[in-house]
């Protein structure tokens, strides 16, 4: 049980950083049992006269593995299961040696519990997951598998699956381990909005509007949900964002802090995310897509993220990061008035193209907007999505066990994925900064931080009692 309590990095210890101490792997009341598999048997969850082999991990040969175990645990050993709401089955190592080729996951889990199926939620009996045997003393593992069977799905970059490196329910080109992005942070019921979701009544076009935002890890209520589907056509939206635009964001502030948050190799390297994600349950199944890595001005950011602002594809909303300041990002949302990418008149009082300059302080309005070809300082389009050759499982017809998510990626990820390159040593420090304003208008507005000392780094308070996920 040493993965879990007991060494230098464990499950424990990563559920509480990421959970901000409301979850807790229950190490005293979770049970390790040896089963031998027969090569082949009858009985699995969904019929009791249903065969599997230990050949295939495809069909409902896996349920069968579970059913046998969990036979021999309440038959031969007399344990009592119903108090055991997560079931791990470690395989034997070298799986592949007596599995189809395709059976190189590095781990499967059902998504949410295994009964009922389709979930209902307020049911949650217990869920499966298999681990392979070759690495399944990686920590990250279990986060990701177990994460799916609280009912995440794969974070995802445009064109790659799992190509989110601010979850661990992505991995891609990440560097250490890694807790959940908002969306997901929230699905888990780990944090809120910093701010009241913020929709089209508190937007205005050409008007931007500036949010300083915690680091991810310093508070659980950090990150902004901006659903812009929210009031689409009511008579108060004034916000300018096209009604056919739904599209729901979620902008975080995230650093390297600890072991069991590095998504970058130094401390204090820190990115804004723009994370698109429209559901609203935590049973909801889209996957969640890293829309966007932005730059932090006057923060210690990764080299090879340059961009420092994002327009939502039809939305007209504009996210940058402006500048930072003990360890709080300052964030401007503002929608344009056109699709135009200038400054589209000159004397409106408006920010037209959300670059930050208003009318004539705009180089826009200092020629002719015809002759504007490549405006300084403009946002560039965003570079095409780095595609590796990595296709979803769904599209390998792959899936053909009911529920299951086939991890068919994940040991390659395990097993010496080259890692990103060193960031570089931080800029020299900035002048000293006056203390960053509250966010401006707004409902329930909350400041930031002020000038009486830094905010406190590490995991926030606790909120309520700690849910302890039994394995
Ligand atoms: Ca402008
Ligand atoms: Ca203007
Ligand atoms: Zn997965």
């Amino acid at each position: 049980m040493k993965l879990f309590g007991n060494a230098s990095v464990t499950l424990s210890q990563y559920y509480r950083f990421c959970s901000y101490n409301t979850t807790d792997v229950d190490v005293a009341n979770s049970i390790a049992i040896s089963v031998k598999l027969p090569c082949t048997g009858t009985g699995t969850l969904f019929s009791a006269t249903q065969n599997w082999t230990v050949n295939s991990c495809h069909g409902n040969n896996p349920y069968g593995w579970f059913t046998f175990a969990e036979r021999y645990a309440v038959n031969t050993l007399g344990i009592d299961l119903s108090v055991y709401n997560h079931r791990v089955i470690v395989m034997p190592k070298g799986h592949t040696s007596f599995q189809e080729a395709d059976c190189g996951w590095a781990g499967l889990s059902t998504t949410g519990p295994v009964r009922p199926y389709p979930p209902i939620p307020n049911s949650y009996l217990y869920s499966y997951t298999w681990i392979a045997g070759d690495t399944w003393g990686a920590p990250w593992l279990w986060f990701h598998e177990l994460g799916h069977s609280l009912w995440l799905q794969h974070a995802n970059s445009p064109g790659m699956e799992y190509g989110d490196i601010a979850s661990a329910m992505g991995a891609a080109k990440g560097y250490g381990l890694r807790c959940f992005n908002p969306p997901q942070v929230w699905q888990l019921g780990w944090g809120s909005p910093y701010v009241p979701p913020i929709t089209r009544r508190n937007l205005r076009r050409g008007v931007g509007r500036g949010y300083w935002i915690p680091a991810a890890h310093t508070e659980s209520d950090h990150f902004l949900r901006i659903p812009l589907g929210e009031g689409m056509g009511a008579d108060w939206d004034v916000s300018g964002v096209p009604d056919s635009c739904a599209a729901q964001l979620w902008v975080s502030y995230r650093a390297s802090s600890v072991v069991y948050d590095m998504p970058w190799k130094d401390v204090g390297t820190g990115a804004v995310f723009v994370h698109r994600w429209n559901g609203s349950s935590y049973v909801a199944a889209p996957k969640t897509m890293l829309a966007a890595s932005l730059r932090v001005p006057n923060g210690k950011s990764p080299s090879d993220i340059t961009d420092m602002s994002y327009e939502e594809d039809g939305c007209r909303l504009v996210v940058s990061a402006k500048d930072f300041w003990l360890g709080y990002a300052y964030v401007v949302l503002c929608v344009k008035t056109s699709d135009d990418d200038v400054e589209t008149d000159c004397g409106n009082r408006l920010d037209d193209d959300c670059d930050g300059l208003i009318d004539m302080d705009d180089p826009d309005c200092l020629r002719p907007p015809s002759k504007v070809v490549s405006p300084g300082g403009k946002r560039l389009p965003p570079p095409p999505p780095v595609r590796i050759p990595l296709a979803d499982d769904e599209e390998n017809g792959l899936s053909s066990t009911p529920g299951l998510i086939f991890e068919d990626l994940l040991h390659v990820m395990l097993n010496g994925k080259p890692r990103s390159p060193p960031s570089p040593a931080p800029p020299s420090p900035s002048p000293p900064r006056p203390p960053p304003p509250a966010n401006v208008s707004g409902p329930g507005k909350k400041a930031a931080a002020n000038s009486a000392g830094s905010p406190s780094p590490g995991v926030g308070i606790p909120k309520g009692g700690r849910r302890a996920l039994r394995l």
